[in-house]
């Protein structure tokens, strides 16, 4: 673990432990209007075939035949499930100076309309299983089948749907690349700013000028089984409402049990540096474990993180939800 990344959860278990005590005597959140009149139905077993296809390509890692492959099948899937497509080439620095050929892909329904809400996850996997309990593996690269993977295979699965039924609204689905080459933890040397090279990028040079939505919901980590997703910090200081907003329409639909009703730390990922580019407020559902000491769950950024690991029920509920929200704006 790092210092920053140390420093960022040392805060956030003590105010974790905070709110923990408030929750129990916290009301249960009331729906909003609407919640129950969306008919769409987020198919999980297809969402689980699309992190499976990913996880089959090999490891996503950027310079890879296996990234390039994977990356041509999201290009593919989108057009397939009626998108207008963008596809943004950068060549990134890693915290190493490795320069790495990054993709971001981007999918646009009705791109004409100014009410707009932005998916979006990241879709490369990490080149190293740094936080493995075995050192020998800490070269190795991981599946990544729940650290990035599920995020995708959940929004491809939303992009069917709405194939299926027109939302009214734009949506915009971003796979942002480069998100998981930060700086190892077997690295003497932390360098700021390693993670998210893809949303950094974008950030800077959106797909269409003056890009804007009017919120954000990135989908990091969303496959495990019995994930808890806990309200992020950041989420928090940016985008209140909207976490609201998405935790009590799953508390609406049953899914108490994954979206916990309690803040968790602020974490580094692609929502910061949306917010910061673009001035969206963004949100991350990110399955967040207090009980674990960096904060993830066990099989975070170790060879364990492969499709044994994933469960079609919570894919569901965090598909589900995302759906709600969507045809409920
Ligand atoms: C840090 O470890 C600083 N952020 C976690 C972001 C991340 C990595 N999400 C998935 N993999
Ligand atoms: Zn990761």
């Amino acid at each position: 673990m790092t210092k920053t990344c140390m420093m960022l959860f040392t805060c956030a278990f003590l105010s974790c432990g905070n709110q923990e005590a408030k929750q129990t005597t916290a009301a249960v959140d009331t729906p909003s209007t609407g919640i129950g009149t969306n008919t769409s139905d987020f198919h999980a077993d297809s969402a689980y075939r699309y992190v499976e296809k990913q996880v089959s390509f090999g490891l996503r890692v950027p310079n890879t035949a296996a990234h390039k492959a994977c990356a041509d099948y999201l290009v593919s899937e989108l057009k397939r499930f009626g998108a207008k497509l963008y596809v943004q080439e950068a060549r990134l620095t890693a915290y190493d100076g490795t320069q790495l050929q990054a993709f971001n892909i981007i999918g646009s329904y009705n791109p004409e309309l100014p009410k707009r809400i932005l998916l979006f996850a990241h879709w490369d996997s990490r080149p190293f299983a740094d936080h493995d309990h075995d050192p020998k593996n800490h070269h190795t690269p991981i599946d990544g089948a729940d650290d990035g993977a599920s995020g995708v295979g959940v929004l491809l699965e939303i992009a069917r749907q709405l194939q299926i039924k027109d939302p009214g609204i734009g949506i915009d689905i971003i796979f942002f690349d480069a998100e998981d080459y930060g700086t190892p933890a077997f690295e003497t040397r932390y360098v700021p700013d390693s993670w998210c090279l893809g949303s950094q990028f974008w950030g800077k040079n959106p797909h269409v000028p003056n890009y804007k939505a009017d919120f954000g919901i990135l989908l990091d980590m969303v496959g495990a089984k019995n994930a808890t997703f806990y309200k992020e910090s950041t989420s928090m200081k940016y985008a209140a409402p909207i976490v609201e907003k998405v935790w009590s329409t799953a508390r609406a639909l049953g899914y108490g049990k994954y979206f916990i009703h309690a803040t968790g730390g602020a974490i580094t990922d692609d929502h910061e540096y949306v917010i910061k580019g673009r001035n969206i407020p963004c949100i991350d559902i990110i399955n967040y474990d207090p009980e674990t000491p960096v904060g993830f769950g066990h099989y975070w950024h170790t060879v364990k993180d492969n499709m044994d690991n994933i469960d079609p029920a919570t894919l569901k509920a965090v598909g589900q939800t995302v759906l709600e929200v969507i045809y409920t704006y």
